[in-house]
């Protein structure tokens, strides 16, 4: 037997019927036991196409001995039922079944990510989740639905935006900052190249420069929010393969312990073609203010002898140190401290998109 977090929202015809049905069809399911529904709220329309109504949102807690993949199918056969109509991304829908959590299972599949990739960052998702299952444990980000609802109703939230260069992260920060009247803080020094004289020094000077703005005694205390575009935990990446690790952690935890961590990652994520188109516009074109890794992709205008590496080798590196912060934010396995957050992936190879993505996952918090 499994429990599963059934997220549930309609926006079009009579979605309190269209929910009603919905669980009516659900109970009627073979190998199905609804244990509880939330009550249904009302809720402001988050991404997709402007001039949408009002979503009603709810959540519905169940053990199945259904496999996942079944559920999924399970799940898009009652919203067949109920007319749904799926030609626009985030569109007007009769009924939309997510399944949230399967237990403390993590898929990651074509067709089924397990947890849902965005409920983390999500009101109109947590709050109804919390009404019938506040202790369930979000198996990703480490932490039950209450404190992860309590999580995205601090009152001056940090939010990093995380990426390697061609990403957007410096884009995709101002934009978030600008949609939700936020201070933005671009990352205040570059991560050595691997290949710079004096490694230790030169990571250890940027680690301090990075810390010293986002001291904690120092953290606003408005309702506005502040979005950086880098993240301390990025240095740890750096250091891997360069400094002995102990040396590297111990260096950092030094630093970071007076530093406000990120309430909130939303980690950018680009292929590599887009990363290699990127990188060649960026050299013909510096870009005025540098970001965290400029010196390791030699476009760092404040770093005269950076080296101008190989575009191939450029992007190979690149694509490795994505992979390493993707594995630090998002891994799979026992959850270690400075990762219990919710963190938000975001495909950043359209630009625009991912502007909008960002902008919603944030949105979602209010
Ligand atoms: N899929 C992958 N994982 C899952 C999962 N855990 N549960 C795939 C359900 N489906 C999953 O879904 C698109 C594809 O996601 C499916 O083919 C399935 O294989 P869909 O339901 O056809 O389309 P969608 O819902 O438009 O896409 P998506 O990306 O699931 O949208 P979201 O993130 O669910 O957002 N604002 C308010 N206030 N209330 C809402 O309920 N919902 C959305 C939809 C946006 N804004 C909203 C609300
Ligand atoms: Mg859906």
């Amino acid at each position: 037997m499994a429990r599963c977090l059934i997220g549930c929202g309609s926006n079009q015809g009579n979605p309190r019927g269209h929910l009603a049905d919905a669980l009516e069809l659900l109970r009627a399911m073979p190998g199905v036991t609804v244990v509880t529904a939330s009550r249904l709220r009302a809720t402001r329309p988050i991404g997709g196409p402007t001039g949408q109504d009002p979503f009603v949102n709810g959540a519905i807690l169940i053990d199945t001995d259904l496999p996942p993949a079944d559920m999924l199918d399970m799940l898009t056969a009652i919203e067949n039922t109920l007319h749904r109509d799926r030609s626009d991304r985030w569109g007007p829908r009769t009924i939309d079944l997510d399944l949230l959590l399967y237990d403390d299972a993590v898929i990651e599949q074509a067709d089924l990510t397990v947890p849902h990739p965005r409920m983390a960052t999500r009101r109109f998702v947590l709050e109804p989740c919390v009404e019938i299952a506040p202790d369930l444990v979000h198996p990703v980000a480490g932490r039950s639905l209450r404190s992860l609802l309590a999580n995205i109703s601090q009152p001056h939230p940090h939010i990093a935006v995380v990426g390697v260069p061609g990403s957007g992260a410096p884009e995709v920060a101002a934009t978030v900052a600008d949609a939700i009247l936020a201070r933005v803080i671009h990352a205040p020094a570059v991560v050595p190249s691997p290949k710079r004289a004096d490694f230790a020094r030169h990571w250890e000077a940027a680690l301090r420069e990075c810390a010293a703005a986002l001291q904690a005694d120092a953290w606003p205390d408005d309702s506005h929010g502040t979005v950086t575009d880098f993240w301390l935990g990025t240095f740890l990446a750096a250091a891997d393969g360069q400094l002995p690790a102990a040396e590297a952690r111990r260096t950092y935890d030094r630093f970071a312990r007076t530093t406000m961590p990120p309430g909130v990652v939303l980690l950018l994520i680009a292929e590599p073609a887009t990363l290699d188109e990127r990188l060649a516009f960026r050299r013909r074109t510096p870009a005025p203010q540098t970001d965290m890794f400029a010196d390791l992709v030699g476009t760092a205008t404040a770093v005269a002898d950076a080296p101008p590496a190989a575009t191939a080798d450029t992007v190979a590196m690149l694509i490795t140190m994505q992979d390493r912060l993707r594995r630090r934010l998002l891994g799979a396995g026992p959850v270690p401290d400075d990762r219990r957050r919710p963190v938000v992936a975001i495909r950043a190879d359209d630009l625009g998109q991912a502007m909008g993505d960002a902008v919603a996952a944030v949105e979602a918090m209010a």
